[in-house]
């Protein structure tokens, strides 16, 4: 394939309800959706989960616009690809910026699986057709409004409770939950917010049977994870700290991570996140997969990913109205019982509604 086109556009979409992490808060998600079109006429769509601010990494959605239009694009246009594994090796002159990479990357997986006539899951040597998710919960005013949102998704059927956690917002909070949901499988996300400093307040967490805390530490301190972790019963799962496989062997190695969450844009791509997914079945480590508030076309490549085999554990990807009014997926992914059902059409197997995605469209451009 020869990618010949591809257009970016910006698009907003309101949240229902706003979302807080340890580093902020979102009402509205601003994000970039491409399109690329390759020279048989195949289109194929890649979703940029880069945030406006740079929060919770240092990408942003417009370091990643100047990143694909000055360095990514001029690289693929009319570049003959065989298979969507070689883009990382086209990309590698340039450092890092993985969330920008994967944007097209997802695009060309798309094509490739449309062309080859599979389903993008297939394509990536996943099997199951359907996978088990989980869902992740902000902070909330209050204890009582999170023990409500709780009941709430517990009675949906998802099959595991994620919250997020800052300083004063924790040990409490989690002693709360487990008292009311004793059998729930539930954990905890700081998103990077304490320090080693904190261990023994984050060691008081091991009384609630949780599945994983999930990054409590600096995002670039894997060291001070693997201390931690020496400290700790509960597994810890490194996501911000992750980027590559090579991230994740050391991770691995020095005993800093016992489950990984993988996030297709913050490791570069579906290739990377494949990469590091076999490697944690060789060495027995669970992995999921991780959200980022995504719209239909993200949510969509997670889905496919996580019907590789080694996704053992549920990942965020809710249902498209636990996030939007109206999503630009047709149809929107849905959950039920904590179960998502894998399309069985080609590529990403949802259709993308062109006049929802123009009413979200802040700006776009096309490149050829
Ligand atoms: O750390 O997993 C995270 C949302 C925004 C930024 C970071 C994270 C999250 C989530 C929500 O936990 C996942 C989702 O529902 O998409
Ligand atoms: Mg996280």
């Amino acid at each position: 394939m020869k990618i010949t086109e591809i257009t970016i556009r910006h698009l907003q979409m309101k949240l229902k309800a706003p979302f807080t992490t340890s580093f902020g808060t979102f009402t509205n998600k601003d994000f970039l959706l491409l399109e690329a079109k390759d020279e048989q006429g195949t289109i194929g769509w890649g979703e940029s989960v880069a945030f406006h601010s740079p929060w919770y990494n240092e990408e942003t959605l417009k370091t990643n616009w100047h990143m694909l239009e000055d360095y990514l694009i001029p690289l693929i246009l009319n570049k003959e690809i065989s298979h969507p594994d070689e883009v990382s090796a086209i990309f590698e002159p340039i450092r890092k910026n993985n969330m920008a990479k994967s944007t097209i990357e997802g695009a060309i997986w798309d094509i490739y699986a449309q062309q080859t006539n599979q389903t993008l899951a297939a394509a990536l040597g996943g099997t199951k057709d359907q996978i088990e998710v989980g869902i992740s919960i902000g902070i909330q005013k209050s204890i009582d409004d999170l023990v409500a949102l709780v009941d709430e998704y517990v009675r949906d059927g998802y099959k595991r409770i994620k919250v997020k956690i800052k300083p004063g917002w924790d040990v409490e909070v989690m002693r709360t939950l487990r008292e009311k949901f004793p059998d729930v499988a539930i954990m905890a996300d700081a998103n990077s917010a304490y320090g080693l400093e904190d261990a023994e307040l984050l060691k008081q967490l091991d009384e609630f049977n949780l599945t994983m805390v999930e990054q409590p530490l600096a995002s670039d301190d894997i060291i001070d994870h693997a201390t931690l972790q020496k400290q700790m019963t509960t597994p810890i799962c490194l996501d911000e700290s992750i980027h590559s496989l090579e991230d994740a062997r050391k991770a691995i190695e020095i005993g800093a991570t016992k489950i990984i969450n993988i996030k297709i844009g913050r490791v570069g791509g579906l290739t990377e996140a494949k990469k590091i997914h076999d490697y944690c079945e060789s060495k027995g480590i669970p992995v999921w997969c991780g959200g980022m508030l995504e719209s239909g076309v993200g949510r969509a490549h997670n889905v496919a990913l996580t019907t590789l085999s080694n996704f053992i554990l549920p990942g965020d990807t809710a249902s498209s109205n636990r996030y939007w009014e109206k999503d630009i997926i047709e149809p929107e992914v849905v959950a039920e019982n904590g179960y998502i059902q894998v399309p069985q059409t080609a590529g990403i197997g949802y259709a993308i509604n062109r006049e929802t995605v123009e009413s979200y469209t802040v700006e776009k451009k096309t490149y050829n």
